[in-house]
């Protein structure tokens, strides 16, 4: 079981895109298992980006994510790492596949609408950095068995 930290960066929030945005991954079949609104600080962005320190867009990249609320979503499943990544399409939009949410939604890299975590150790690590346990639901989906063999 993977999980994968989603984010609905400040122009998807801004453009009214968080229903379009999260109908996607829900109507794929991705079950949630935390989803809430929230700004992210100085210390968070760099912390989840930190990474990129260094890179010549660090510095936009935290102005950016940091400018406005954003929603954060978990996504839990098996091969759920790669299988959102897919429907995210990829990190340039102007070169993202047609049906992907950023080959649909966005047109430049600054302005990409979505996060996901690229490998099942960064989920984890990231899910833990947005999220306490206690606002994390371990449900079971009654729709399961019609999404899975
Ligand atoms: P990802 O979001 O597809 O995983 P990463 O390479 O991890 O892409 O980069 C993180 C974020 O940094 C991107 O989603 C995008 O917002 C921003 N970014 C990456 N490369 C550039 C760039 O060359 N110019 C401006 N922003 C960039
Ligand atoms: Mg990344």
């Amino acid at each position: 079981m993977e999980r994968s930290l989603i984010i609905l960066k400040p122009d998807a929030v801004q453009r009214g895109l968080i229903g379009p945005i999260i109908a996607r991954l829900e109507q794929r079949g991705l079950k949630f298992a935390g989803l809430k609104l929230m700004q992210v600080d100085q210390a968070l962005a760099q912390q989840h980006y930190g990474i990129h320190q260094g890179k010549p867009f660090f510095e936009s990249l935290i102005q950016y994510i940091t400018s406005g609320p954003v929603v954060v979503l978990v996504v839990v499943g098996n091969n759920v790492i790669q299988m959102v990544r897919s429907t995210v399409g990829a990190t340039n939009p102007a070169s993202a596949a047609p049906g992907t949410i950023r080959g649909d939604f966005a047109v430049e890299i600054g302005r990409n609408l979505i996060h996901a975590s690229d490998s099942p150790e960064n989920g984890e690590q990231e899910v833990a950095l947005f999220f306490r346990p206690e606002e994390l639901v371990d449900w079971a989906r009654s729709a399961d068995s019609w999404i899975y063999e």
